[in-house]
């Protein structure tokens, strides 16, 4: 597979990497990606009519619920060889950005040391009233598809909601300014597991290629980043990043 081969020489000389990951990257752990997040007795839900302030508004029980059980979901994953892959990125070259749109927690626990969420994570969880933090895992775990009351703030009694970006809701500002600095300034940007439909976060791989960046793509499917992918390598990640780490940089 040349593609490979083409893409580790990239790689073994980049001296500034951005890894750009969606849900993809954890589907080999066990964590259904966004558009199938809705197995069993969420299939009734649409993910984006869950994932928004409107539905939280709606139906705090139900949203909570939902997000509770997706924390206790990546609570009982482990991260995969594609997350320590990245983290094996990371070792090898100083300067390695990891931006995720993954609210999981799993690059984190494969050895990433500081990943930008720009999605932000299931285990940050906020007052909705003053915005102060709530601890992760308070109240009573849920199995699928049952609904839970949101925690109340201990400052203000306020609900306290998901520390995601919810659709219609802004990115954090500092994460989508550093993603998209260092996607203009870097020698490769890898971009896996992700359909690239999401903006603003989808923007970030046309970022690289459109300053003329060696832009390399892993996943089983094609997507609307093929065309502005230099290399395409289709297949799974907890495969396909291991044998690019290994041809990159093999171990003597
Ligand atoms: C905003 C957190 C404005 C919550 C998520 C243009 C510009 C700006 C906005 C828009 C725009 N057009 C439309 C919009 C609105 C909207 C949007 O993009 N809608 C889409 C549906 C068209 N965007 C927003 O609302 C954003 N906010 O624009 O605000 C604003 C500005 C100022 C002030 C106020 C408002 C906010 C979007 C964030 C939404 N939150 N997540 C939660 O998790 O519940 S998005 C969610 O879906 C994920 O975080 C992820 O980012 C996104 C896409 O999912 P993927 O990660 O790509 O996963 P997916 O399932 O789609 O695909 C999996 C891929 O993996 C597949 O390709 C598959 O082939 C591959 N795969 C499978 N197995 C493997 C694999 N790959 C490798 N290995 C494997 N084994
Ligand atoms: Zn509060």
């Amino acid at each position: 597979m040349d593609d490979l081969r083409d893409a580790a020489a990239a790689l073994a000389e980049a001296r500034r990497v951005v890894v750009f990951t969606g849900a993809g990257i954890s589907a080999e752990s066990g964590v259904p990606t966004f558009r199938d997040a809705l197995t069993g007795l969420w299939e009734r839900f649409d993910a984006q009519a869950l994932a928004t302030p409107q539905a939280f508004a709606d139906d705090p029980d139900l949203v909570w619920g939902w997000y509770e059980w997706r924390r206790t979901v990546i609570d009982q994953v482990r991260p995969n060889p594609g997350h320590v892959a990245v983290a094996t990125i990371e070792a090898h070259v100083p300067h390695t950005v990891v931006v995720t749109q993954n609210v999981d927690d799993l690059h984190e626990r494969g050895g990433s040391s500081a990943p930008v969420h720009l999605h932000g994570s299931l285990f940050t969880p906020r007052c909705a009233g003053c915005a102060r933090p709530a601890p992760a895992g308070t109240g009573a775990e849920p199995e699928q598809g049952r609904r839970l009351a949101p925690p109340r703030c201990a400052h203000c009694a306020g609900p306290i909601r998901p520390g995601v970006v919810w659709f219609g809701e802004a990115l954090p500002e500092e994460a989508l300014e550093t993603a998209v600095q260092e996607a203009t300034d870097c020698d490769v940007l890898l971009t896996v597991g992700t359909s690239g439909l999401v903006y603003p976060a989808a923007e970030i791989p046309k970022v690289a290629a459109m300053f003329g960046h060696t832009v390399i793509q892993v996943n089983p499917r094609p997507t609307p980043l093929d065309e502005v992918a230099t290399l395409n390598l289709r297949g799974p990640a907890a495969t396909l990043l291991p044998a690019l780490v290994e041809a990159a940089w093999p171990v003597s």
